[in-house]
C-alpha cells in the first residue's frame, strides 16, 4: 500500500478533501455518481495488468491475434512509415508484445519510448526490452496518456512516430478519444505517422463472448478493480457480492462492462460511505467499436489524414496509418 493511500485509510476524509485527480478522489467521485462508474485505466495496477495479458490469450478474445496476424504482414511498410533516428512512441504499451515485430523491422529506430499507467508492470517490460534491443533506448515514461506528460529528455530532439495498439482507444469515449488523438498529434508534430490499432463492429456473439470467456478470466479482470480499491484505499468490498456483466450496446457501438451488485448493501471507501441497490452497477468500461470510415471521420475531425488501413482476413479488427496534416502546438519542454 502506498504512503498516501494508508493516510487516506486512517484518517477517513471528506470528499472535498482528496486530493483533485488522485485514484481515491476520482473512486469516491465515481462511486458517488449516478449512474456509479468508474475509469478503466484503474483495472491496471500490477494485478491487472497481468490479468490483461491472460485475456489476450484467450480463444474468445480474438483482438490480439487479429491485430498481431496484420501487423506481422504490414510490418516492413510499417517500418518503412518510421523516420530514421526516430523515437518510437507507444500509447498504453502493455507488455510491449505486439511493439516488437516493429522493433525487429525498423533497424534505424533510436528510441523506444513506452507510455503506460501501471508503473510497475512498465519498468519489467523495459528491462526486459532493454535486453533484447540493445541498440534502441529504452525510455519508459510512466504516465496518463490522457493528461499531459513530459517526454524523456533524450527523446525531445529527435524524430517522432507514434504506437497505439490494442484498440485501447476504443475505451475513451468519442470525444476523450478525439481529445486524444489531438493531443497525439502536438506530441508526433506535423507530418508525424501515427499506427492506431481499431476494434471493428462484427457478429455480436463474436464480441459477447471476447468479453464472457468460459474461464472467467475476464471476470477476474473486472473485480479487480474492487479489489485494487480495497488494497490501495482500504474499501471494503465484498467481491463475491459483485457479478461481472458484459454486453454489447448496438445504440452507442460499444460493449460495456459493469459490476452488479448481487444485493442491496453498503461499503465505505475513504471515509465515504456509498450504498448499493440489488442489481445496481458500477460502469468500470466501454469499448468502442468502430468501422473503418467511422474511425477515419473521428481521426480527420482532429487534423489527421488516412493514409492506409489494414485488416484481418476475418475483418475484425484494423490498423489505421495516420499523418498529423492539423497544426501542431508543442508544450516548450516537449
Ligand atoms: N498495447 C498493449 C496493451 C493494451 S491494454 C496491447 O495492445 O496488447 C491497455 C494498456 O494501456 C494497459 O497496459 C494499460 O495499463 C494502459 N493504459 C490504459 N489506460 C491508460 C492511460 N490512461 N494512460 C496510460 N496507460 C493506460
Ligand atoms: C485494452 N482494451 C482495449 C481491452 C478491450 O478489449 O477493451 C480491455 C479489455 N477489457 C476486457 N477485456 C479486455
Amino acid at each position: 500500500m502506498r504512503p498516501t493511500a494508508l493516510a487516506q485509510f486512517r484518517f477517513p476524509a471528506e470528499p472535498e478533501q482528496l486530493e483533485a485527480g488522485s485514484f481515491a478522489a476520482e473512486v469516491v467521485a465515481g462511486l458517488s455518481a449516478t449512474p456509479k462508474q468508474l475509469p478503466p485505466k484503474f483495472f491496471y495496477d500490477s494485478a491487472g495488468s497481468d490479468l490483461f495479458e491472460r485475456i489476450t490469450a484467450l480463444p474468445e478474445y480474438y483482438p490480439t491475434r487479429c491485430e498481431l496476424s496484420i501487423l506481422r504482414e504490414h510490418a516492413g511498410e510499417i517500418a518503412a512509415l518510421i523516420p530514421a533516428g526516430a523515437a518510437l512512441i507507444e500509447f498504453g504499451s502493455g507488455s510491449s508484445m505486439k511493439t516488437r515485430t516493429l522493433l525487429g523491422a525498423a533497424r534505424e529506430l533510436a528510441a523506444y519510448v513506452p507510455v503506460d499507467i501501471s508503473a510497475e508492470f512498465l519498468d519489467a517490460q523495459a528491462n526486459n526490452l532493454r535486453r533484447e534491443y540493445p541498440a534502441i533506448a529504452m525510455l519508459p515514461v510512466a504516465a496518463d496518456f490522457g493528461a499531459s506528460f513530459d517526454l524523456p529528455e533524450a527523446a525531445c530532439g529527435l524524430p517522432r512516430a507514434g504506437f497505439f495498439p490494442g484498440s485501447t482507444i476504443g475505451n475513451l469515449d468519442p470525444h476523450e478519444a478525439a481529445a486524444f488523438l489531438r493531443q497525439a498529434g502536438n506530441i508526433l508534430g506535423a507530418g508525424g505517422v501515427f499506427i492506431v490499432g481499431v476494434d471493428l463492429i462484427k457478429d455480436e456473439d463474436v464480441l459477447h463472448d471476447a468479453y464472457n470467456d468460459s474461464a472467467g478470466v475476464t471476470a477476474a479482470f473486472n473485480r479487480n478493480l474492487l479489489a485494487r480499491i480495497n488494497r490501495e484505499l482500504g474499501a471494503n468490498f465484498d467481491l463475491a457480492s459483485f457479478e461481472h456483466h458484459a454486453f454489447f450496446n448496438r445504440e452507442l457501438r460499444r460493449i460495456e462492462m459493469h459490476l452488479a451488485s448481487l444485493k442491496r448493501q453498503r461499503i465505505s471507501v475513504c471515509g465515504a460511505s456509498i450504498s448499493f441497490r440489488a442489481g445496481e452497477t458500477i460502469h468500470t468500461e466501454s469499448s468502442y467499436k468502430y468501422t473503418v470510415e467511422t474511425f477515419q471521420c473521428l481521426a480527420r475531425g482532429v487534423g489527421w489524414t488516412p493514409l492506409t488501413v489494414w485488416t484481418d482476413s476475418k475483418k475484425y479488427f484494423s490498423v489505421h496509418v495516420l499523418k498529423f496534416t492539423g497544426e501542431a502546438v508543442r508544450r516548450p519542454q516537449n
